[in-house]
This record gives structure tokens, C-alpha cells and sequence, in this order.
């Protein structure tokens, strides 16, 4: 998979991909990820990315030609399977749309900024807005980050057995049943004894039980 990033602060997002499981999908080659600049796809002598609004109003909006000539010299070298912008007035992000994410090729994402970007950016190019939820962010870098990790996670390969993804939270609308680690007992803290037993089935079964039991008292609204 290759994502291209197109931001005006490329700075405030590279770290998240540079450790733990997005470095190693990175690593292994299974996914690449490229960050532009907008201000590189300026043309006066002030790089100028954002304007005052028509009709006045605070806030600046992003100008639909730095974004036109990005996206298309991008969409010029190869076929994209999606142009997605982040903004809060999108569909909200869930684990249905990271599984459907992570069987394209070739994303773009558009990182909204300010009071966002001229409409005709999403008329003209966008083919999906996606939200992380009903809050507001400064801008849709930090969403951009939260998406490619639920996405990347999810390639083939990523992760190994221990951190699998098949028993996640959120798989089968389901969250995770509790565990544990040692110490088996600390501070009179004692770890179900079932998971002390040996019996796998049992322990199968015990940890269904507990995932619908969470899920009934914690998020009633995903047993719908
Ligand atoms: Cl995608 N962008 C911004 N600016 N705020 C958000 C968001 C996105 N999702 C939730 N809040």
C-alpha cells in the first residue's frame, strides 16, 4: 500500500510513523508512506496556502491551487484508488472503514487546516471525508496519523500472532474480554482461576462470555 500525505505541517505528524508496529510495516516494505508539503506546491514568492474567506468571516481556508497541482502531478505519476479528506464534518471513522481502507493500493489524504479548504477542493477531488470523531481538532494532521495507524496495522503481514488483529476489539463489534499477566496473584489481587487451568476450550468460552458482558455494561449501542 502507498499513502501520500499532503499537509501544511508535514513536522507535526512524521513521528507516529517512525516507531514500533508503523516503523516495521514501513521496514518490511509493506507499506510506504510520503509526506508533501503544500508550501512546495506554491507559486508566488510568499508560498502562500491560505486566504481569507468570500463573504468574510474569520479564519483562513486553504486555496484550491497548491491542492490542484499536488493532487494532480500525484494522480499524473500513478491511479489512485482514493483522495480522502479529514474533517470533522465527515463520516466518522470505525473499524468497517479501516478494513475497507486497508485493501486499496494508492490513498491520498488530505489534512484540512484552519476553516478547512475551499469547497471546490472537495467537489473537484475528494472521494471520501472521513472524521475521528465529534470534536474538533486544529487541523486533520493528527486524525491523518490515527487513520493511517488503523489502516497499516491491518496489512497483511504487519502483525505477528501475538498482536493479531483477528481479537481485537471492535472485530466482531464485540470489545476485548480482560487480560492478564504475571504475577498470578498481587496484593491479594488474585487472576481468574480459569486461565490458570489448562483448559483451552473452557477458557474459549469464558472469554466470549466476558467480551459480551463487557460489551452489554460498557457499549450497549454495538449489540445492536
Ligand atoms: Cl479529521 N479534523 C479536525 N480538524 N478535527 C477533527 C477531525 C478531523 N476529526 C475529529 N475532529
Amino acid at each position: 500500500m502507498r499513502i501520500d500525505i499532503i499537509t501544511v505541517l508535514p513536522e507535526l505528524m512524521q513521528s507516529p510513523f517512525n516507531a514500533s508496529i508503523l516503523k516495521r510495516a514501513k521496514e518490511k516494505g509493506l507499506v510506504e508512506v510520503h509526506f508533501h508539503n503544500l508550501r512546495d506546491y506554491t507559486t508566488g514568492n510568499y508560498k502562500q496556502v491560505d486566504d481569507y474567506q468570500f463573504g468574510g468571516g474569520a479564519g483562513m481556508v486553504l486555496m484550491i491551487e497548491p491542492i490542484d497541482k499536488c493532487i494532480s502531478q500525484l494522480q499524473a505519476e500513478r491511479e489512485y484508488d482514493e483522495v480522502i479528506y479529514m474533517t470533522p464534518d465527515g463520516l466518522t471513522l470505525n473499524q468497517g472503514i479501516a478494513n475497507e481502507l486497508s485493501l486499496k493500493q494508492n490513498v491520498i489524504i488530505l489534512c484540512g487546516h484552519y476553516k478547512g479548504v475551499d469547497q471546490r477542493v472537495r467537489d473537484m477531488f475528494v472521494t471520501r471525508e472521513i472524521s475521528i470523531g465529534d470534536y474538533v481538532l486544529s487541523g486533520g494532521e493528527l486524525a491523518a496519523a490515527v487513520l493511517c495507524d488503523a489502516v497499516i496495522r491491518l496489512l497483511p503481514g504487519v502483525l505477528n500472532d501475538e498482536t493479531s488483529a483477528l481479537t481485537d476489539t471492535f472485530q466482531d463489534n464485540l470489545l476485548a474480554p480482560p487480560v492478564y499477566t504475571r504475577p498470578s496473584n498481587y496484593k491479594g489481587q488474585e487472576v481468574p482461576e480459569i486461565l490458570l487451568s489448562g483448559d483451552f476450550p473452557k477458557i474459549e468460552k469464558w472469554r466470549e462470555d466476558q467480551a459480551l458482558e463487557r460489551t452489554s455494561k460498557k457499549r450497549p449501542d454495538l449489540l445492536k
